[in-house]
């Protein structure tokens, strides 16, 4: 015996999707709907997971050079003042540029490195001293 199944082709049709109950409980984001996903895919059961949008800062390294004529009292003191070193740590700091050339002062977002590096150069020409001081993306 052949059976033939009519279905109904109106809009009233007591055939319908099968979609996710609404949850109930739990954080509501700031429109209403529940965080972690899209309002419309509760609608459609569609799984997505927001992400925020995170932007870390680009830093900086800024690093002092060695030459043979800059005072070591003087980079000991621009160690100080401009980057906030302790004495000890601004006499390690100052010996390892003596003797490997160059030597990383801090890591900084742009304009934080950007002005350290400024004051360094300013400060060494004015007590007519040769230290190079420059900045480099990490
Ligand atoms: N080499 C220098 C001297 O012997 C000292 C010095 C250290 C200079 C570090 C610059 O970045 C520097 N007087």
């Amino acid at each position: 015996m052949t059976m033939t199944l009519k279905l109904p082709t109106d809009n009233l049709s007591p055939i319908r999707p099968v979609v996710p109950p609404r949850v109930t409980a739990g954080p509501k984001d700031d429109d209403g709907g529940r965080k972690g996903g899209n309002d419309a895919d509760f609608e459609t059961g569609t799984v997505t997971k927001t992400r925020p949008k995170t932007k870390r800062p680009n830093l900086y390294r800024v690093l002092l050079l060695n030459d043979d004529y800059t005072p070591m009292e003087f980079v000991v003191l621009v160690l100080q003042d401009v980057f906030n070193k302790s004495r000890e740590d601004a006499m390690r700091i100052m010996l390892h540029v003596h003797q490997k050339g160059v030597g990383e002062c801090g890591v900084y977002p742009y304009e934080v490195a950007e002005t350290k590096v400024t004051r360094v150069m300013d400060t060494a020409r004015k007590n007519q001293h040769p230290l190079q001081c420059v900045m480099e993306k990490q």
